[in-house]
């Protein structure tokens, strides 16, 4: 449930400050401290996955969530606009082990 070595689980348990914009039952959204975009959240499970395909295999339905979640800040944020990433691997660029989806919003993207 919860990885007392998490850097994600001690924000989420507000243990670790964040700045937060969004929370409910099973999820919590902060601002990234290293913005990649006006506006750049990471949207997390409050639950302790590893990555993306382990909470797809437990909980989809959280997953989904999660997806409805990132929506909602981006309708606040540009119009429903918005890039998801879900890094998964250190290969791939994942450098925390707690699933989380990187919301960038806020401005025209690039491709
Ligand atoms: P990644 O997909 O695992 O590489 O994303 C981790 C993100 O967590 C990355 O964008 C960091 O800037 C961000 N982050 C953070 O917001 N607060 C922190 O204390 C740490 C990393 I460490």
């Amino acid at each position: 449930m919860k990885d007392p070595n998490c850097l994600f689980c001690k924000i989420v348990e507000c243990e670790v400050p964040s700045e937060k914009v969004y929370e409910d039952a099973t999820t919590y959204a902060f601002k990234d401290i290293n913005p990649k975009a006006k506006v750049h959240v990471l949207v997390v499970p409050r639950k302790h996955y590893a990555n993306v395909a382990e909470l797809a295999a437990a909980d989809p339905g959280l997953l989904a969530h999660m997806v409805k979640v990132a929506q909602r800040i981006a309708d606040r944020e540009y119009d429903g606009a918005y890039r998801l990433i879900f890094n998964t691997g250190e290969e791939a660029g994942q450098s925390v082990f707690h699933v989380h989806a990187h919301v960038l919003t806020g401005e025209p993207l690039e491709e």
